[in-house]
């Protein structure tokens, strides 16, 4: 796009939206190429398509290395995503079985010229481990997006809605060409080719044909970027949008209804790619409600749709347990139903067996199932992890994950065919100028898109990766200062709100320390529950010997270290084991230590996150370098709180004195009871200036 299309396409958003929209220094260009600098003459050697007609745009405009050549080779080995790039003699060549291989691969090209990694020759030769690459976004029809903490949805306002259904009055992408396009090149440079655009918690009315048009004219912006469309969707629509009597999946009227529903959706949008299912699950309906089970409702839906190549995710995330222990339950609801499901269902497993929480091993459903196809739901926004207010790079836990998975439980062992390997991650994105909130929560969205396409790329390259690219202003050291702030961020999170395997020690918030809380709600929604925490000990015992035999669910060579209280290592501690005060963990201080040890220290942590940042002042944007500034301020106050709290209410059971490491706390037992920290960021001058909207 030329630079005078641009400013008119600014100047229309400002006009219909009103908003107060700035091109530069508030975020909004991501990670993308930028200012246009193009003197490419670029020769496409394929029939032309509205995907390549991108591709030739985007070198037209940003590639400055001369001349170059976009090729389309099939060949059966090669996926259809994958793409190689050559660059030697003034000549760089990109070849691809398909046209969306070739917009990957000049998305590439063109971060490499970022990065400044194109002087030399280039060879190299890419393919996506993941077939299907999500975004899950929580957005729902009235605009809120659950969980999502920077701003408003991207997709949906609809008008009238619950009632009615009128226009879909968007503040998001849909009325601005600028915002569409630029979700899509986003997503598309990181290879991500699919999006499910609302909630898991779906309203039944998004299968109404006016909401199915409205995602229709999405499939539309999105298709020549590669990005296909899905829907989250209510297992009770046939009753709440068809007017039958039952959604019962044994219902002849039920599955004609769901056929007609397939084939209305795939007359509006013919490549469409299916349903993501949250099913008998926290109130929501589902076909255990007919006393069937989930292979019967999933298998309802698939075969709607399986004529048409669609897929269906079905969610494990089923939080209704049947057992005492919430980490086993997805695998003693899907075992036994290994085989049942058609094969365009894939069981969509989040990465951790409770809920997204900072540090949690992986599922043991992983790698269990010997003919379903799995899949990892990941979460990018930071629901658990001091939401848009704190720094937490997620990459580093997603390689945790991966590494164990990749060890343990190969969830893709089994997968009959490519076009079941896939993964979703729940997107961060909002209406906020820099799309995440946190603008450094974008490195989130990039690492999830960088990982879905290559698991085992690591954490910190993905880090000095996103680095380079949204802040290529930085000087050497002062790259290296940023990078290393990712880096450390996440494990300060762990440190200062659940260490050593705590989990789930949550106010009602997601957001405020609760160790305490006991109300008289579900007990396995309490953090005293996780915790498990009195006059002798701490820690939830999930050991065969004593506890809930967890550690059978997992494969040997994982349960095993974990069942063993002397190679369990601290950081799943108290996850896998109950254990007294005095124990000794592995780094030779007492738990109550080590606990002690980690509080403190995700508050240094914090507090040098802040002091690091601070030294960037002059180098970045000043809205940016500001914005995070106070991000960070309030952060290190949270960590305080968490801190303070934790430190004193377990102390308040155990009665033992604090070890003189430790910073006395601030705040009383009491405050941190009473404190209610999600007023949100830090006031002071400049407050005011952030969560600016696109
Ligand atoms: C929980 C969230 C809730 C989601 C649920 C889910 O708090 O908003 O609906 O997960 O994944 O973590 O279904």
């Amino acid at each position: 796009m030329k630079i005078t299309a641009v400013i008119t396409t600014i100047v229309c958003c400002l006009a219909v939206s009103g908003y107060v929209y700035a091109y530069a220094g508030d975020g909004s260009n991501l990670w993308l190429p930028g200012p246009e600098k193009g003197n490419a003459s670029v020769l496409l050697s394929a029939k032309s398509t509205p995907t390549t007609d991108i591709a030739v745009r985007e070198l037209s405009d940003y590639w400055n290395g001369g001349k170059v050549l976009l090729e389309i080779k099939k060949d059966k080995e090669s996926k259809r995503d994958s793409y190689r790039i050559n660059k030697s003699d003034g000549t760089t060549t990109i070849t691809a079985p398909s046209d969306i291989g070739l917009l990957y691969g000049t998305y590439r090209l063109l971060q490499m010229q970022q990065m400044g990694r194109t002087s030399g020759d280039i060879a190299i030769s890419e393919s996506p481990f993941h077939d299907i690459r999500l975004l899950n976004h929580w957005d729902n029809l009235d605009g809120n997006s659950e969980r999502g903490y920077a701003g408003r949805s991207i997709f949906w306002n609809v008008r009238g809605f619950p009632d009615a259904i009128g226009e879909n009055d968007m503040a998001g992408i849909a009325n601005s060409p600028l915002n569409s396009e630029k979700y899509a090149r986003a997503n598309a440079s990181l290879g991500i080719n699919g999006t499910v655009l609302n909630n898991v918690n779906a309203s039944p009315k998004m299968l109404c044909t006016e909401v199915l048009e409205m995602a229709a004219k999405y499939a539309d912006v999105l298709r020549p970027y590669g990005i296909r469309v899905y829907l989250a969707v209510n297992f009770s629509s046939p009753v709440v949008v068809g007017g039958l009597k039952t959604a019962d999946p044994m219902d002849k009227e039920v599955q004609k209804w769901w056929k007609a529903k397939a084939r209305e959706i795939y007359d509006l949008i013919p490549d469409f790619g299916g349903f993501l299912v949250k099913a008998n699950s926290e109130g929501q309906p589902g076909p255990m409600d007919y006393g069937r089970t989930h292979a019967d409702g999933a298998n309802l839906l698939a075969g709607a749709i399986r004529p048409y190549g669609g897929i269906v995710m079905w969610r494990a995330f089923i939080n209704n347990p049947t057992d005492p222990d919430r980490a086993k339950q997805a695998r003693i609801e899907f075992e036994h139903l290994d085989g049942q499901f058609l094969d365009n269902v894939i069981i969509q497993v989040k990465n951790g067996p409770i809920d997204f929480q900072p540090r949690e091993p992986f599922n043991a459903l992983f790698g269990a199932l010997n003919h379903t196809a799995e899949m990892p739901e990941l979460q990018i926004t930071q629901e658990y992890l001091g939401q848009a207010n704190h720094l937490a790079y997620l990459g580093t836990m997603w390689e945790e994950f991966f590494d164990e998975v990749r060890q343990y439980a190969d969830y893709t062992r089994h997968q009959l065919s490519g076009r079941y390997n896939a993964i979703a991650g729940v997107a961060n994105t909002g209406t906020d100028a820099d799309w995440t909130g946190h603008p450094l929560a974008q490195s989130n969205w990039y690492a999830y898109g960088r990982l879905a396409w290559n698991p085992n790329l690591d954490a910190e390259t993905i880090a000095d990766e996103w680095t380079s690219l949204t802040f290529p202003e930085l000087n050497e050291s002062q790259h290296s200062t940023l990078v290393s702030m990712l880096m450390r961020s996440r494990e300060a999170v762990v440190d200062y709100e659940m260490p050593i395997g705590l989990t789930h020690q949550f106010g009602d918030s997601h957001y405020a320390p609760g160790p305490w809380d006991n109300r008289p709600i579900r007990r396995d929604w309490l953090p005293v529950f996780y915790n498990q925490a009195d006059a002798d000990g701490i820690g939830f015992d999930r050991t065969k010997a004593t506890g809930t035999d967890n550690t059978s669910q997992y494969h040997p060579d994982f349960g095993n270290v974990m069942e063993d209280i002397s190679s369990c290592p601290d950081k799943y501690l108290l996850w896998f084991h109950h254990v007294s005060w005095s124990h000794r963990c592995q780094s030779g201080r007492t738990v109550w230590e080590e606990l002690c040890y980690h509080y403190q220290n995700g508050l240094n942590e914090a507090r040098d996150l802040q002091r690091q940042w601070n030294s960037l002042e002059g180098a970045v944007d000043t809205d940016i370098f500001h914005d995070v500034k106070i991000r960070l301020m309030t952060q290190t106050r949270d960590a305080q709180w968490w801190k303070d709290g934790s430190v004193l209410y377990f102390q308040s059971l155990n009665g033992m004195p604090f070890p003189d490491f430790l910073e006395p706390p601030v705040h009383t037992l009491e405050e941190c009871k009473n404190s209610n920290l999600n007023v949100g960021l830090y006031r002071s001058p400049g407050h005011e200036e952030l969560n600016r909207v696109r």
